[in-house]
């Protein structure tokens, strides 16, 4: 498909799901407002409609708690067709009354997508008066998961639910699975009435899921004591590289409008080491997560170990071994399978377990990018156009035969295609304002 009617497929996709201040994730399998595919959603949109992704924005912050916490969920009213609803979150602590949520987050990736945002807005004033607007409640978002989901004098941040990882069945919370949680209420799933249930998580861990919405609903894992007894508490890998870079492009549009750094030099510089320290597995050549309650790293390599090439969390030299020793982990799959072939658990079709999905790979091909490995990132970004032109805007990719799969219409697959379109990847340079 030449740009032109690629560009006009994929601003098909935002508008079918375009529900007036935010765009669902997909027509019947998400018809809420999710968070991190509305950070994605607002980099797509502010291509075709810089004003639609200041809603979008604006929608998202809508939900966020007291404490800062933005939710992974911003429940539509009346809406209906999505396990669990908002009747499972009875209490949520919303800054605006009457908004209905889920009780947990998502990956950071809002300070960066308003980052991005802002720099496609050609009106410097504009833009500065947008970015001003939103600082405080973006930063709150950000400083939420320092303040309440760190232990053990560790500044890495603690995801408590696989669904706040955003890889919800990856091989690396198998372990966790493993135990057998159950929660104690019944629930239905309403996913598998809408896709096919062989792309998706299994029963198995649908039951971990609900039993940690429950647990989470009746006690908000918060504070370092909560964190640390939590029945699942990881640093994950893919995370803690996205509150980096969030942290950092935070600092960066601080810095444009006049304002004190959102995280210190001293408290970034902490942190990368810390992420080093206690994430990186050498024998690997790749990082990994961390379970808190096992006390130890997770013996399972998967793209989220590739995160900190999009964290800048690594140098050149250190990404492109990292990227060299993956792709030849996996001969035979389509880029990036979202797990290793080679590993226990891996399945080509089901989700996160192997299936190649554009927001990681948009997010390490811009990594490779800024860290100016132009020709690894201008390979992954066609690799990434090549899967979307002939399978279309679906939700994820066949590891091996980069077969459609999942959602159809899937709103960060546009939106991101329209940005590696529109924003080449080889073009470095436009994302620094005069
Ligand atoms: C639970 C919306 C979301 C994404 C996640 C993806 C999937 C939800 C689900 O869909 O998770 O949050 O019901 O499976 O794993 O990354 O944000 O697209």
């Amino acid at each position: 498909m030449p740009d032109a009617g690629f560009l006009t497929a994929a601003e098909a996709v935002l508008r079918t799901n375009d529900l007036g201040d935010c765009t669902r994730p997909s027509p019947r399998l998400y018809p809420h407002q999710w968070n991190w595919d509305s950070a994605f959603a607002a980099i797509g949109w502010a291509y075709l409609d810089w004003p639609r992704a200041v809603r979008e924005v604006d929608a998202l912050l809508a939900g966020q708690w007291v404490t800062g916490m933005l939710p992974q969920i911003r429940y539509r009213p009346g809406v209906e067709g999505y396990s669990p609803g908002p009747e499972w979150w009875p209490h949520p602590r919303v800054r605006h009354p009457g908004e209905r949520t889920s009780g947990m987050s998502q990956p950071p990736v809002l300070p960066s997508a308003v980052y991005t945002v802002g720099l496609l807005q050609p009106d410097e004033s504009v833009r500065r008066a947008w970015w001003a607007r939103v600082y405080e409640p973006v930063r709150d978002a950000l400083l939420y998961f320092s303040r309440h989901r760190t232990a053990g004098g560790s500044p890495l941040v603690a995801v408590i639910h696989p669904w706040e990882s955003g890889l919800d069945n990856s091989p690396r919370w198998d372990f966790a699975v493993r135990k057998g949680f159950r929660p104690e209420r019944s629930y239905t799933r309403a996913d598998t009435a809408v896709v096919d249930a062989a792309g998706r998580p299994r029963r198995a861990d649908y039951d971990l899921y609900f039993y940690l919405v429950e647990r989470i609903a009746a006690f908000p894992v918060e504070g370092a004591d909560a964190v640390a007894a939590a029945p699942f508490a990881v640093y994950d890998a893919l995370f803690n590289a996205i509150w980096y870079r969030a942290a950092v492009d935070l600092n960066r549009i601080a810095r444009l409008i006049g304002r004190e750094p959102a995280v210190a030099d001293a408290e970034l510089r902490t942190f990368r080491d810390a992420y080093h320290a206690t994430l990186w597995n050498e024998a690997a050549g790749l990082f990994r997560d961390y379970d808190l309650s096992g006390g130890a790293q997770i013996p399972a390599d998967t793209c989220a170990g590739l995160g900190a090439i999009w964290g800048g969390l690594v140098d050149a030299r250190r990404a492109d071994a990292m990227l060299d020793r993956y792709e030849k982990r996996c001969a035979g799959c389509r880029m990036l399978p979202s797990a290793l072939p080679d590993e226990p658990g891996f399945d080509p079709a089901r989700y996160w377990r192997g299936p190649a999905w554009v927001n990681i790979n948009w997010m390490v091909a811009r990594g490779l990018e800024a860290l100016g490995l132009r020709e690894r990132a201008t390979v992954l970004a066609a690799e990434t156009l090549a899967l979307v032109r002939a399978g279309g805007f679906f939700e994820f990719f066949h590891a091996q035969t980069g077969a459609p799969l999942g959602g159809p219409d899937f709103t960060w697959s546009a939106a991101l295609a329209i940005d590696l379109v529109r924003r080449p990847v080889s073009f470095i340079g436009r994302d620094t304002p005069a």
